[in-house]
Order: structure tokens, then C-alpha cells, then sequence
């Protein structure tokens, strides 16, 4: 049974991934190939949000069903994601009829318990955000994110009474016992909950691809409602997890575009049913690209795939970590890659794990290597347990921009001692020396593989197979074009 359990959100498919669900989705699989490595039981809900006003116009704009098209769409993502190297427990679609199921119930429940009644509601519906605006949240009457007009919607619907867990919440954030991090965004929804909490509506009278609201065929489930209990419905559904009751998720991690719906709205339709709350919402920033936010108009949208393609699958993930810190906002570019292709990777890790080899082959070390091995596979160096252990505290944090670069100061200390010590020159008068010199740094070699194993974890296996087989053969290669 899993003891960890790591969310990410559960995608639109109205388009194709970009490179800001690689981003989320890159750091979900970091932290889950770490908890793994460190022996839990780990598991790992990725997918896609099918439903919606949003999804079904996009299925309208290329001529499909909603059904063909989100088919198609969710097909997209799984295919991106592996070419990430996800490797995620299982990926969710809220079009699966055994989640239908459980969002029916789910909602049922809610009702049952008191919480849920029809009212006339008149509001600014903003479909990119798939959410009514409040006049106060507009910027000359568009809307903050997508810069669009919202469109007046009179209806009657479902209403849920979020304002009754307005001080529970409040309580439960402050106490940490749902923990909303980094810091500045807990105090951000604490700030705005203090103001007040309104209730929500949950269903929606006009918008048909969606799951038929209980006992109302005239009404289907608000979209986010639908989304959000994907992270329950997965516990009813995958044998591998316990129920949501006994377990629930460990790390929701999301951007910051969505945090009110998690830190929220989830919680209190959990509360609601007595249920559990999720312990951690890990929540990061957003990158624009070349200093703009991508958007198809701008034809700044970077594709995930296109960039593995050239650059290969570990600069990606690299590269998207290590641009700026997790919940800060931050630039992210093709120039951007490409710089940290040429000095990071290439000239500096690349560069070390070579020269090293090469040396080993040259001065005839090679035969050492398995005693070099050998010795740390049955003792890991002090120095080593406690880089280690600083770096998992790091992505324990989310600090991973913080990891790598504790990791690359190990990988310039090797090029320097390198320099230092001089082999070539050891290799003439002082075999014993050069022995020692090189041992450290293929020492430094498995270390290193090891500490970038959940960031990149081909470039880790490729490098531990070279320190076996004692062939060189470059990381990062040189790049046409
Ligand atoms: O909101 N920078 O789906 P979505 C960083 N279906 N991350 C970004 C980003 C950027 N520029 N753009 C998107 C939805 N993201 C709902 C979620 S969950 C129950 C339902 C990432 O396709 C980031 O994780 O709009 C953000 O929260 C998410 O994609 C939004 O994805």
C-alpha cells in the first residue's frame, strides 16, 4: 500500500501540453523518483481534465465530438509524458465512467449532508478560467489572466455552502494542519478568506459535456467540482491506494494560478463530508517566456517534445528546474536551454565524467574500478552521506533549483581538484598519488550520479554505466544549429 501519495493537477486538454505542465509535472515525478529512492512506497496521480464549457468549445473549433477529440487530446499528454521519463502510478481522465461514478456520490453526499441548495445566480463567467469573476476581481472589465470579456450568465444552479467553513479554514491553515507552501502564498489565501467566504455554485444549466448533476438531468457538475475529486475518485479506483479516508494525499503540487480552488474549495467539500484533508499544497510560480506570458497569439508557446527532441530528455527536465526558484515566478526561454546545455551540462558535468574516463583509460586505471566501487557500494563516505542528505532536504522543500546547485558546486570542485592536482603530471612521477587522485574523483563521479538520479535519471544511468564499463562516451554531445 502507498505511503506517499503526489498529485498534479489534472490538465485541460483544450490544448496540446506546453511547457508549463512539463514544468509541474517534471517536479511531481522529482519528488516521487526521490521518496522511491528512498525506499516508500510511492504514488503518483498525473492526468487530464476532460470536461467543461472550455474543452467542449475546443472540440467545436476543430470540427469533433468532445468525446473523439479529448480522446485524441489526453492521448497528447500521456505521449508528452513520456517523453519526459513520467513515470507516473497512473493517469486519471475525468471522462472515465468510474470517476463519473464517484463525483455522482461524491455529490450526492454533499447534499445529503445539508450542504447544497438551488438558487438564482446572476455572474461574470469567465470560460478560460472556467469560474465566475467577482466585479471587483476585474481589470477594465476583462478578465485579470486571460484578458478577455466574461460573459453575463443568468441561471438557476446547484449552490454549495463554502461560507459556512470560512473560520474551520482559517483555523486549519493557520495551525499548518493543511499546509499551504511557500509561506507567502498561505498567508495570501489566509489574507483573503478573512475577508470572507461566499458559497459557490456546482452545477451549470447550459453546458452539456459534463456529468449529469444528481437526480437533475437539466444540470451538469461545475467543471472544477468534477476535476477536483479526482484525487478522491483515484483512491476508489486504484487498488494501490488506500482509501482517501485512511490516506489522504500527501502532496498536491499545483501552480499558483489555482491555489484558491485547492486551498479552499477542495477542503471544504472534504470537511464537509468529514473527510481528511490533503497535508500539503505545494504551490509555484508561473514562468512567461522571453518575458511574456506564452500564448498561442504570441506564438511563444513552447513545445515540451519538440524541445526533448533537440536537446534530449534530461537537459529538459534540468532546465526547467533549475531556471529560477519554485515559487517564484521566473523567465524561461529556447536561450535559456541552451546556455545550461553549454556550460552546466556539457562543459562541466559532461566534461568531468569524460576527462575521468579518459585519464582512467590513458594511465591504465581502469582495473580499479571496481575496487573503487566495490568500497563505497559497501560504505558511503561521510562527505557523501552528507551531501546526501542535504540535497533530499532540499527537494523535500521543494527547494530543487537549490539542489542542483549545491550538486554542480560538487561538479566544479571535480573539474578544480582536477586542475590542482595535475595528473598528467602524477602519471610521470608519483603513481600512488595519481591512484588517489583519480579514485577521489571517480568516487565523486558516483556520487554525483546518484544525487542527480531523480532530476535526471538516464543521464544518472548512463553515467553509472560508463564508471562501469570505462568507456567514455559524451553526456551532452554538441548540438547542430
Ligand atoms: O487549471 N508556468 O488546468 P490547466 C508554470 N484543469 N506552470 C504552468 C504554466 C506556466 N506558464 N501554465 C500552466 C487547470 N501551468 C485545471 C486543473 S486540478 C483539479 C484542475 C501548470 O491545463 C500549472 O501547474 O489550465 C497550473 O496550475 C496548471 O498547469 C494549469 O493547468
Amino acid at each position: 500500500m502507498a505511503n506517499r501519495y503526489i498529485t498534479t493537477p489534472v490538465y485541460y486538454v483544450n490544448a496540446r501540453p506546453h511547457i508549463g505542465h512539463a514544468y509541474t509535472t517534471v517536479m511531481a515525478d522529482i519528488l516521487a523518483r526521490y521518496f522511491k529512492a528512498k525506499g516508500e512506497d510511492v504514488f503518483f496521480l498525473t492526468g487530464t481534465d476532460e470536461h467543461g464549457a472550455k474543452n467542449a468549445q475546443a472540440a467545436e473549433r476543430v470540427k469533433k465530438t468532445p468525446k473523439q477529440y479529448v480522446n485524441e487530446l489526453a492521448s497528447e499528454f500521456r505521449i508528452a509524458w513520456q517523453g519526459l521519463n513520467i513515470d507516473y502510478s497512473q493517469f486519471i481522465r475525468t471522462s472515465d465512467p468510474k470517476h463519473e461514478k464517484v463525483v455522482v456520490d461524491f455529490v450526492q453526499k454533499l447534499k445529503n449532508a445539508g450542504f447544497v441548495d438551488k438558487r438564482r445566480y446572476s455572474g461574470l463567467y469567465c470560460i478560460a478560467c472556467e469560474r465566475y469573476l467577482t466585479p471587483k476581481e476585474l481589470e477594465s472589465g476583462l478578465c485579470p489572466d486571460h484578458k478577455t470579456k466574461p460573459v453575463l450568465q443568468t441561471e438557476e444552479n446547484y449552490f454549495f455552502a463554502l461560507s459556512r467553513f470560512q473560520e474551520k479554514l482559517i483555523r486549519t491553515i493557520e495551525r499548518d494542519e493543511l499546509l499551504i507552501t511557500p509561506a507567502t502564498r498561505r498567508n495570501e489565501v489566509l489574507g483573503k478568506l478573512r475577508t470572507g467566504l461566499e458559497d459557490v455554485s456546482i452545477s451549470r444549466a447550459n453546458v452539456v459535456w459534463g456529468i449529469p448533476f444528481p437526480n437533475d438531468p437539466n444540470q451538469t457538475i461545475y467543471v472544477w467540482v468534477d476535476a477536483l475529486i479526482n484525487y478522491y475518485s483515484a483512491t476508489e479506483m486504484y487498488d494501490s491506494l488506500g482509501g482517501w479516508a485512511e490516506h489522504p494525499a500527501d502532496i498536491h503540487l499545483i501552480g499558483k494560478d489555482i491555489l484558491w480552488f485547492h486551498a479552499v474549495i477542495w477542503p471544504a467539500m472534504l470537511l464537509a463530508l468529514k473527510l481528511p484533508l490533503p497535508k500539503t499544497i505545494a504551490t509555484h510560480g508561473f514562468f512567461t517566456i522571453g518575458g511574456e506570458k506564452m500564448s498561442k497569439t504570441r506564438g511563444n508557446v513552447l513545445d515540451p517534445l519538440e524541445l526533448v527532441e533537440k536537446y534530449g530528455v534530461d537537459t529538459i527536465r534540468y532546465a526547467l528546474v533549475s531556471a529560477f526558484p519554485f515559487g517564484t515566478d521566473g523567465d524561461f526561454s529556447e536561450e535559456i536551454i541552451k546556455q545550461k546545455y553549454e556550460s552546466e551540462l556539457a562543459n562541466e558535468l559532461g566534461n568531468l565524467l569524460q576527462r575521468v574516463l579518459i585519464m582512467m583509460k590513458k594511465y591504465n586505471l581502469c582495473s580499479l574500478a571496481k575496487k573503487w566501487q566495490g568500497a563505497k557500494r559497501n560504505k558511503v563516505s561521510s562527505r557523501s552521506r552528507k551531501e546526501l542528505l542535504a540535497v533530499g532536504e532540499d527537494i523535500e522543500k521543494y527547494r530543487f533549483d537549490l539542489a542542483l546547485s549545491a550538486i554542480w558546486d560538487i561538479v566544479r570542485q571535480g573539474n578544480e581538484a582536477i586542475e590542482r592536482a595535475k595528473p598528467w603530471e602524477l602519471a610521470k612521477n608519483n603513481k600512488a598519488k595519481l591512484e588517489d587522485v583519480i579514485g577521489n574523483e571517480y568516487e565523486r563521479l558516483l556520487l554525483i550520479a546518484r544525487l542527480i538520479k531523480p532530476f535526471m535519471p538516464a543521464t544518472s544511468s548512463a553515467m553509472e554505466e560508463q564508471l562501469q564499463s570505462c568507456v567514455p562516451e559524451p553526456l551532452f554531445p554538441k548540438i547542430d544549429g
